[in-house]
């Protein structure tokens, strides 16, 4: 160690294993993790007979330019099929194709050729936000009312001007509102701000999963750092830079900053990389940094997006669904994006799940559904019990089957991302009010200025801080390399001589 610098790393997610694996040996580094266990939003635990990804679930565009796919590859970490070139190639634009079957709400499947016009109406909608791209006045601030308003315009020729087909139609496109809820992570699209949301880039590649869980690629990270690099169950509660700090005894070294844990164990560093989620920031950034954040700094974190997106895991003796369908849609007949929808969440909560998917191969994981739900509904369902929503579960599924009999899930498992204190949420939007912009300042190290004779006090990487791949994996990955790589130029360069 001797007089090399001293880096922390806060958050051992992606963004901290990544950078952990990136910075390259001037001094020490010790990554602090509030949790029990590294990976962050990377979690993987056991359920029924196979896995159940509580957080990050796909390989989002896996090909050569994903670092994620990359590294799973490298480390033998994904099956046959996600290594096909052709998957590689496949342009889905963040929405895979997957052979789906769509209940409504009277218990019947829907015809297939009415849900397909309504959704390729809604993709082509979505497909034109990138229009505003850039643009100093875009019709609408955000996604939603642009959306809500087109649809609007063409709700007269909708279903050739047939009452129900158009009904029809509205409650499609309102199910297709809240499946983007669940991407963007955001409790409604009037949320998310139109103009930029053309800067999130999608990769090419056919969405891929990890056949040992998501968290074997964090395992496989951790493995690769020198022992006792990473310390859990470390959380820390403020973060003191601009200081002069001593240790105890030794007088020679002076540290800018100054870690303090939640159990009074104290780092000092002369770097430290913040990796913490947006959520936590939010809630906890004016104690957690003394001297506080800069103004813009903290208007990008109050300005930017973060909510919530979770799963919901069911286990069932028997299947209900025919082998071959892999994403079972939900869709309530009476609902429309052009009506506000209900506030009663404890009443209604569950109309806000989008569906399941199928877990694939049922001979890994047993008969098991995942579905997803966004939002203050989403929210709400986390303070339920158990029951509650196997419950709530039952009720959707005997609705949208038909079927009033239907066996109930024998188990249940789900995500709780908006309690959990260290995260807050599950992941990072670009809301009305904030423009990518934003981003770039929450990435920026302090302090701002370059010729600061102590730089690089604090940098900032996680999945917020990327501004065309934020709220994915790979987008966490990069920001830790990119914060590495400031630091191992910083120590490449050579120290200017004093001043006289
Ligand atoms: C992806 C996917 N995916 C579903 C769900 C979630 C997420 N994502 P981390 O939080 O990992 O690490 C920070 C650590 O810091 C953590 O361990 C804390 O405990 C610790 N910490 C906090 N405070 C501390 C303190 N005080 N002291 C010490 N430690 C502290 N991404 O690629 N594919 O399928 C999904 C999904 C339910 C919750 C996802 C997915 C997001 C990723 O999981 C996430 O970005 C990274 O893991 C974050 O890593 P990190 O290191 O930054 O933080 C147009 C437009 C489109 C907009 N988006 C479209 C993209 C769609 C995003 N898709 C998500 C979908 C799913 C299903």
């Amino acid at each position: 160690e001797g007089s090399g610098r001293r880096v922390v790393a806060v958050g051992a997610g992606l963004a901290g294993l990544g950078a952990a694996q990136r910075l390259r040996g001037h001094g020490s580094l010790r990554l602090l993790e509030a949790a029990s266990r590294a990976g962050g939003r990377v979690c993987t635990r056991p359920f029924a007979s196979g896995l159940a990804e509580m957080g990050a679930h796909w390989i989002h565009g896996p090909s050569p330019g994903n670092p994620v796919f990359c590294l799973a590859s490298r480390y033998g970490l994904l099956g046959p099929e996600a290594a096909r070139e052709e998957n590689q190639q496949v342009e889905a634009g963040g929405h895979p194709p997957m052979p789906s079957v769509t209940y409504g709400s009277s218990g019947k499947v829907l015809n297939p050729k009415a849900v397909r016009e309504a959704r390729d109406l809604f993709y082509a909608l979505l497909a034109s936000t990138r229009a505003f791209q850039g643009s100093k006045e875009p019709p609408w601030p955000s996604v939603g009312q642009y959306v809500r308003a087109e649809i609007a315009r063409t709700v007269p020729t909708m279903a050739g001007g047939q009452d129900d087909a158009r009904q029809l139609q509205l409650a499609v496109l309102a199910a297709c509102l809240k499946l983007e809820c669940c991407i963007s992570g955001t409790h409604s699209m009037d949320l998310v701000g139109l103009e930029p949301f053309g800067e999130y880039v999608s990769l090419p590649g056919l969405d891929c999963t990890f056949p040992g869980g998501y968290s074997s690629l964090a395992e496989r990270l951790l493995s690769d750092l020198p022992e006792g690099t990473v310390l859990l169950n470390k959380a820390v509660r403020t973060i003191q830079w601009q200081g002069s700090f001593r240790e105890e005894g030794d007088d020679a070294r002076v540290f800018p900053v100054r870690v303090e844990c939640e159990d009074g164990d104290v780092f000092l560093a002369d770097h430290v990389i913040i990796t913490v989620p947006l959520g936590f920031l939010k809630e906890r950034h004016q104690e957690f940094f003394q001297p506080p954040l800069p103004d813009r700094k903290a208007q990008a974190i109050r300005s930017l997006g973060f909510g919530t997106n979770n799963k919901i895991f069911l286990e069932f003796e028997q299947p209900f669904w025919e082998p071959e369908q892999q994403l079972l849609e939900v869709v309530w007949e009476d609902e429309s994006p052009l009506e506000e929808p209900s506030a009663d969440l404890e009443a209604n909560w569950f109309k806000k799940l989008i569906g399941f998917v199928v877990l694939q191969p049922p001979e890994q994981h047993g008969h098991v559904l995942c579905g997803f739900i966004a939002g203050k509904e989403s929210e709400h369902m986390e303070t339920l019990s158990d029951a509650e929503v196997l419950s709530a579960m039952t009720h959707v599924l005997r609705t949208m089957t038909g079927n009033p009999s239907l066996p109930a899930p024998r188990s249940v498992l789900r995500s709780r991302w908006h309690s959990a204190p260290y995260t807050r949420g599950s992941y990072s939007y670009v809301a009305v009010g904030s423009s990518g912009e934003d981003i770039d300042v929450l990435a920026q190290p302090l302090p701002e200025d370059p010729r600061d004779p102590r730089p690089l006090q604090l940098l900032f990487a996680g999945e917020a801080t990327h501004r065309t791949f934020y709220s994915t994996t790979h987008g966490a990955l990069l920001s830790g390399w990119r914060e590495a790589e400031r630091l191992n130029q910083l120590f490449q360069a050579p120290v200017p001589a004093p001043q006289s």
